[in-house]
């Protein structure tokens, strides 16, 4: 049986988020609030990935910055260092490694079939080798931890569906070494779309185009604007639909169904009385604004204590470290590396 599973009380979780611009609202719907809400549930690793961002180019300052930022974010949207594994990814040396481990065994034709590589490469005019290794990197993240579950939003299903072939070909090629973990995709909040373009999915690294994505530390104000601004159609039709036409406002109701929780019915029927577009941007704006607020409080005085989070960050590595190098050491012994002090 592969890693400690057989004494593990609560299934293991594994994810990562990159400090590649501001935290936006599909982050936050797709991810980090599914965090929050089931950590007491589960053993938990949140990395915030940092090896990642620097596969498309980065202002170092602005890196460093991001990184912290996102870090107090993490604290502030309730992950609890009580419960959870809060660390940097570059702070634990077993990730790169374990990447090269995993880079042995995978075919380069995997890696050039990923879609979120074939999007990002058109969009560049030079392509690191990086960019192009980024899912086995994020395949030692996870496996490495032996993780039972790796909660993401829906872009990132194809990387854990590779992450699932990796494991699957090394268990293969060496022996039964690392767990096969599943994917967990949200139902409310999987796919954020931009609020100025719901064919594209709302990122980071689109925020600075006016109107696209909602930043986690935005004011109040900005929100509203926002959302006021958001595309939608001709028509006045508030209900939940596949009809392309209709995406924007299906977008505004899936941000409002993964904030309150409701059901797409209670949902079509809060908007029942609405009078027209108008009225369902000023109510999504307003459910996305109280659900930041207590957030963005919290962000502002976790910054102003860079020391606290610092030391929180340090624990995070700390424990991340014992668990990964000791799975790290289990990948070398098996691929024939010689380990010291051993025979
Ligand atoms: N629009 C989205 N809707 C729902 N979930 C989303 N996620 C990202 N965008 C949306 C989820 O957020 C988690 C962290 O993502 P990431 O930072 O590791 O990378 P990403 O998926 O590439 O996110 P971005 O914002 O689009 O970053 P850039 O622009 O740097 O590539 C993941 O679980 C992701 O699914």
């Amino acid at each position: 049986m592969a890693g400690d599973e057989r004494k593990r009380a609560k299934r293991r979780v594994f994810s990562g988020i990159q400090p590649s611009g501001d935290v936006q609202l599909g982050n936050y719907l797709g991810a980090i609030k599914g965090w929050v809400e089931r950590q007491d549930a589960k053993e938990n690793y949140f990395c915030i990935v940092d090896l990642h961002a620097i596969t498309t180019p980065q202002k170092p300052e602005e890196l460093r910055r991001q990184t912290r930022s996102l870090a107090a974010m993490l604290f502030a949207a309730g992950l609890d260092p009580e419960k959870c594994t809060v660390f940097i990814q570059s702070h634990v040396t077993a990730h790169a490694e374990g990447c090269w481990a995993l880079n042995c065994v995978t075919p380069v034709g995997w890696l050039e079939r990923m879609t979120q590589y074939k999007d990002k490469i058109s969009r560049q005019e030079s392509v690191a080798t990086g960019l192009l290794d980024y899912p086995v990197l994020m395949a030692a993240d996870i496996l490495l931890y032996d993780a039972d579950e790796v909660p993401v939003g829906d872009d990132q299903r194809q990387h854990v569906e590779l992450t699932r072939d990796i494991a699957q070909r090394f268990n293969h090629l060496y022996g039964d070494t690392f767990k096969v973990p599943e994917a967990v995709i949200p139902e409310a909040g999987a796919r954020v779309m931009g609020l100025d373009d719901p064919t594209v999915k709302m990122s980071k690294s689109y925020a600075h185009i006016r109107g696209h994505a909602v930043n986690l530390l935005d004011e109040p104000k900005e929100i509203e604007r926002s959302f006021k601004r958001a595309v939608t159609d001709s028509g006045n039709d508030i209900r939940f639909s596949d009809d392309p036409e209709k995406a924007g406002v299906n977008n505004l109701l899936g941000v409002y169904k993964a904030i309150t929780g409701r059901s797409r019915e209670e949902v079509e029927a809060d908007f029942a009385g609405a009078r027209g577009y108008g009225d369902l941007k000023a109510r999504v704006a307003e459910a996305v604004i109280e659900e930041l607020r207590p957030l963005r409080e919290r962000h502002h005085r976790l910054m102003n204590d860079v020391g606290e989070l610092d030391r929180l960050l340090a624990v995070g590595a700390e424990q991340a470290g014992a668990v990964s190098e000791n799975k790290l050491k289990e990948v070398k012994r098996r691929m024939g590396l010689v380990i010291p002090g051993e025979q």
